[in-house]
């Protein structure tokens, strides 16, 4: 539940605040093991872990490999600054035998000062040519024609997602079919935003994009395995950006077919569902959100013609279950 800070500090009286500037830095180790241990198992078709450092999908992949280059060579330069420093500081240290006298001072050397511009000239420029062929391979990639073609638009806090060649409209879950080498078959996603800037971001699949109002932009990802992919909004879009969570399901060709005939169903009519259904209209959830036949182009509210198909509420505030379903009804 959120506590405002003043909650929270009434909730702390009388026990001070531990966490320091060290307490974070002290941290830090524990997070680098963490992102370690998961790089040594990436996502095996269950639900994976957030890390760019286990990249399944093919964009993933370019920026994974550019930012590996990037992060070699910086080691390497660190590694070698470091060093000549450390051993600067310790061989050249004051001893007490020194005469207090100034040391010689050498002016200028024509071969030091080349080494020090040619050699990062250098190594900036392969940089730039790594760069720039990983974005061209990542922005450049022209859809074959089997891709499949996704709408995402970005709200304050959820998304919307529409494809609109099989007439499908959902929320918060991207269905997409895994991809594979023999056949291909990327997802590209235009993306839009309803309100303000949000940034679409699956580690595991690419890199980020944002969802900027009144522009277009795109890009796409190709999974190979199936599975759960993780993400959120990664552009600070308003108090609740932090439960604006992101799933991408990466479904078989088989169970991606299914998928689609399921979602395509009209919304149940039923006389089960007669009475909620004559409630649903009657009220005010009908101003903001749309169940099969009342679709519009332009919604507020997450479509809700399939909702029990989905994960999570809210856009994974919580897991979708008839409890928490009910929670959030008396208290969205
Ligand atoms: C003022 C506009 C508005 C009204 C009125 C409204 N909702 Fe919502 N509803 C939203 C928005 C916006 C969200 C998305 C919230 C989020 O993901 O953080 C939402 C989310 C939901 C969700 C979760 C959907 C999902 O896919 O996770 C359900 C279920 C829901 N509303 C049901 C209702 C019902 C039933 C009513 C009528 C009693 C209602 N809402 C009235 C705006 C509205
Ligand atoms: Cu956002």
């Amino acid at each position: 539940m959120w506590k405002s800070p003043r909650q929270s500090a009434e909730k702390h009286k009388g026990q001070p605040r531990k966490a320091s500037a060290m307490g974070y830095v002290l941290q830090f180790p524990l997070v680098l093991c963490w992102s370690l241990a998961a790089l040594a198992a990436p996502g095996d078709g269950s639900v994976s872990v957030t890390n760019i450092f286990a990249p399944l999908s093919t964009p993933a992949e370019a920026v994974y490999e550019a930012a590996l280059l990037v992060l070699v060579i910086c080691a390497g330069i660190f590694l070698v600054v470091g060093g000549l420093l450390a051993y600067t500081i310790i061989r050249f240290r004051r001893r007490p035998a020194d005469s207090g006298r100034e040391p010689p001072q050498v002016y200028g050397s024509s071969q030091i000062e080349l080494a020090w511009t040619v050699v990062p000239i250098l190594i900036v420029f392969v940089l730039i040519l790594v760069t720039a062929r990983a974005i061209y391979d990542v922005q450049g990639a022209v859809p074959p024609p089997d891709a499949l073609n996704v709408t995402v638009v970005g709200h304050q806090w959820w998304w919307e997602i529409r494809y609109p060649t099989l007439g499908i409209v959902t929320a918060n879950e991207l269905h997409v079919p895994v991809s594979n080498p023999a056949k291909p078959r990327p997802t590209f996603l235009k993306l839009a935003s309803a309100d303000v800037a949000h940034s679409f971001w699956i580690p595991q699949l690419a890199g980020k994009t944002d969802l900027i109002p009144n522009r277009e932009n795109s890009m796409w990802i190709e999974p190979k395995h199936p599975g759960t992919y993780l993400g959120n909004c990664a552009e600070y879009c308003g108090t609740q950006h932090a439960r604006m969570l992101l799933r991408v399901v990466a479904h078989t060709p088989e169970n991606f077919a299914q998928w689609v005939a399921m979602q395509q169903q009209p919304a149940a009519d039923d006389p089960q569902v007669h009475a909620g259904r004559a409630l649903f209209f009657s009220t005010s959830c009908v101003n903001c959100h749309t169940i099969g036949e009342t679709r519009t182009a332009d919604m507020f509210g997450p479509d809700l013609t399939h909702l029990m198909s989905r994960e999570t509420l809210g856009a994974g505030a919580a897991p979708n279950t008839p409890e928490k379903l009910r929670a959030w009804m008396r208290d969205p």
